[in-house]
């Protein structure tokens, strides 16, 4: 039988294991990524493993989450960020510069070429053919010192685009309307593969949406063909020399298999609070908007803002609606401001912010209470924009641009005609913001401000592991409950003392006055724990308070990875129905542990405050256990090295 594209990567890349849905492969990684707010933790990770350069291709540090530097703790970061670059061999992407990955698929992503990033739209890339993955920062330390990366063999769902999109429709559409079929949790354990006579009618950038949005149905990552699109794009990239092309054998199998017709799509909205919660435009109707934010590493490109550009041209934002545009990089942005759709932007009233995630994480541009704001972004999560009343609707730039001129929401379809933008030939090619690193490491001082701390490690597993349930929580929990962001949190990412105040308050604000007190025990979860973010933090934190283990009835991947990282357990109840019989405050122990996880893959828990006794699920690969028993990937690292 033929190969799939998935398949044909990472056959290319495969270190251990065999490339079976289910089965643990370890590959090798060409290049990584961070950005800031993951990069602090992920550099003092790779400080620890005392390698003395990084080991693959590439590995580039930008940074765009934390700009807004209203005290010192965000310059502190970027300066170790960029010491650390330049003493250990890695590119630095400097404020300013853009969204990581908008320039990495600009800049750097290769067709066939696998790529690990510490934020989870690191899938981005996939537009352009790239494998491309989003991990914790540990394990993207270890990519970078030259380690394998570990994995569950996901499915390969194949994905057949049918047709071609209408006037108005977008690649923004396409994905909201995969998640509307899927749900947030429909690519969990698989990586979406497109295919299909559709593919060839989308762009890069566009194609760049779709697989960047791939990461709220919870898959791996996501792939598109290279082809003679890929090509174009990176020729005006100036980089045609790196192009192969990438396509699935006719007769390659795949484990699963949707047909999106591309051309029976409508505008669609995402509607408060999770991206899954899809609608088409016209059914949700007229509501009244406040706030349109135009940006975010899904529709930053410069086919999105020329589009944006083209409808606002000429015309005057609504007296009622606040409209900010942020550039998702310097490339776009220095090519809207040579042909003028700058100008015209500003004319109709845009608040134009610099080249960085802005208000998609937070950081700046809260609404007003109670708040309708319809955002270009991937998430709509409760509390994110940093006004917990606010309603976030997520859309296309065209709808998001048609809504900022009348003041309620719009489908794009009722305004005049459609503006026709072409990619340019060649895009403004000037990478001066991206620092290489020293010839010379050793000479390099890493600069370590106030705002620095040391992450905690946890220690050797007990055998006895015991404490109170602490909080029981629902399903579809988000990273950004359980540590959340914003402008007043995100400076702390390398202070994790700091951060512990605040672990799952969007839930219980109580809660990290109890985890310290009771000094540590037990979360209990529903479905799909810890979707959304990358962000370590959100195991980190926790291990700080104590927590030994969480309780599930299904977690997230990456989330999920990185709580093996940091040696808490992650449990999933083997009887759902257990999940209803335990409650907050009951008082759990999972005797004699190291043996129970050595024998097999469930665990007996005893609630003592019930009488009762209930079994769980540590299904683990033998390597994932000897890092929990160790007390996390750092203990295993040391201990194995
Ligand atoms: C996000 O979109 O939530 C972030 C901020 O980019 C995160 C990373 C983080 O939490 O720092 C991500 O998606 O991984
Ligand atoms: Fe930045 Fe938002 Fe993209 Fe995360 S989702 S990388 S915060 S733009």
């Amino acid at each position: 039988m033929g190969k799939n594209i998935v398949q044909k990567i990472l056959e290319k890349h495969l270190i251990s294991g065999n490339i079976k849905p289910g089965e643990e492969i370890a590959i090798s990684i060409d290049q990584t990524l961070t950005q800031d707010s993951t990069g602090t933790m992920a550099y003092l990770q790779f400080e620890a493993m005392g390698i003395p350069r990084v080991r693959t291709k590439k590995s580039v540090a930008y940074i765009d989450h934390n700009t807004l530097q209203t005290g010192f703790e965000n310059a502190d970061d970027h300066k170790y960020i960029q010491t650390v670059a330049s003493k250990y061999g890695i590119y630095f992407s400097k404020p300013g510069n853009g969204i990581c990955h908008q320039i990495h698929l600009e800049r750097f992503a290769r067709p066939g070429w696998t790529l690990l990033g510490s934020d989870s739209h690191t899938p981005t890339a996939g537009g352009i053919g790239m494998l491309a993955i989003g991990a914790g920062g540990l394990d993207v330390a270890v990519a970078m010192g030259g380690g394998p990366y570990y994995l569950t063999m996901p499915k390969v769902c194949r994905v057949i685009l049918k047709g071609k999109l209408n006037p108005w429709v977008t690649a923004k559409d396409v994905i909201l309307e995969i998640l509307r079929i899927l749900t947030v949790k429909g690519g969990v354990g698989k990586i979406m593969e497109y295919a299909g006579e559709g593919v060839a009618s989308l762009t890069v950038p566009e194609r760049a949406t779709i697989t960047n949005m791939g990461a709220e149905l919870g898959a791996t990552t996501s792939i598109f063909p290279s082809d003679e699109v890929t090509r174009a794009y990176m020729k005006a990239q100036g980089r045609e020399d790196e192009w192969i092309p990438l396509e699935a054998d006719e007769d390659a199998g795949y484990d699963e298999e949707i047909v999106i017709d591309l051309s029976s799509i409508e505008p669609l909205v995402a509607q408060p609070h999770s991206p899954d919660n899809v609608d088409t435009v016209r059914n949700v109707g007229p509501i009244k908007v406040d706030q349109v934010a135009i940006g975010s590493c899904t529709n930053s490109s410069y086919l999105d803002l020329m589009r944006v550009a083209g409808i606002l041209k000429g015309k005057t934002v609504h007296p009622d609606v606040s409209l900010v545009i942020s550039p998702g990089s310097k490339q776009v942005y220095t090519m809207l401001a040579k042909n003028g759709a700058l100008a015209d932007l500003i004319a109709a009233g845009a608040r134009i912010l610099e080249c960085a995630c802005g208000p998609c994480i937070g950081m700046g541009q809260a609404p007003a209470s109670n708040a309708v704001s319809v955002r270009t972004f991937n998430r709509n999560f409760y509390g994110r924009s940093g006004t917990a009343s606010a309603k976030v609707y997520l859309v296309s730039p065209e709808v998001a641009a048609a809504t900022a001129l009348t003041g309620v929401l719009t489908d794009p379809r009722d305004l005049r005609e459609y503006p026709e933008v072409e990619l340019p030939e060649t895009f403004e090619i000037n990478d001066n913001l991206i620092i290489p690193p020293s010839d010379d490491g050793d000479s390099v001082e890493v600069v370590r401000g106030p705002n620095i701390k040391p992450f905690p490690v946890n220690k050797e597993l007990a055998e006895r592991v015991e404490g109170p349930v602490l909080l029981k929580m629902e399903d579809n929990i988000t990273t950004d409950h359980i540590m959340p962001s914003g402008a007043k949190l995100l400076p702390y990412r390398s202070n994790i003392p700091y951060l512990a105040d605040f672990c799952l308050t969007p839930v219980d604000k109580d809660f990290p006055a109890r985890a310290k007190k009771a000094g540590g025990g037990f979360l209990v979860a529903g479905h799909n724990y810890g979707q959304g973010s990358s962000r370590e933090h959100a195991a980190l934190v926790p291990l700080y308070l104590g927590i030994k283990g969480v309780i599930a009835k299904s977690f997230a991947r990456i989330h999920m990875a990185n709580l093996v990282n940091s040696g808490i357990l992650p449990l999933t109840f083997v009887n759902e129905n257990d999940y209803d019989n335990i409650e907050q405050g009951d008082s759990i122990v999972i005797e004699d542990a190291v043996n129970q996880i050595k024998r097999g893959d469930e665990l007996i828990v005893k609630n003592i405050t019930k009488g009762t006794e209930f079994n769980v699920k540590l299904a683990l690969s033998p390597r994932l256990k000897e890092i929990i028993l160790a007390g996390g990937l750092l203990n295993y690292t040391r201990k194995n090295s």
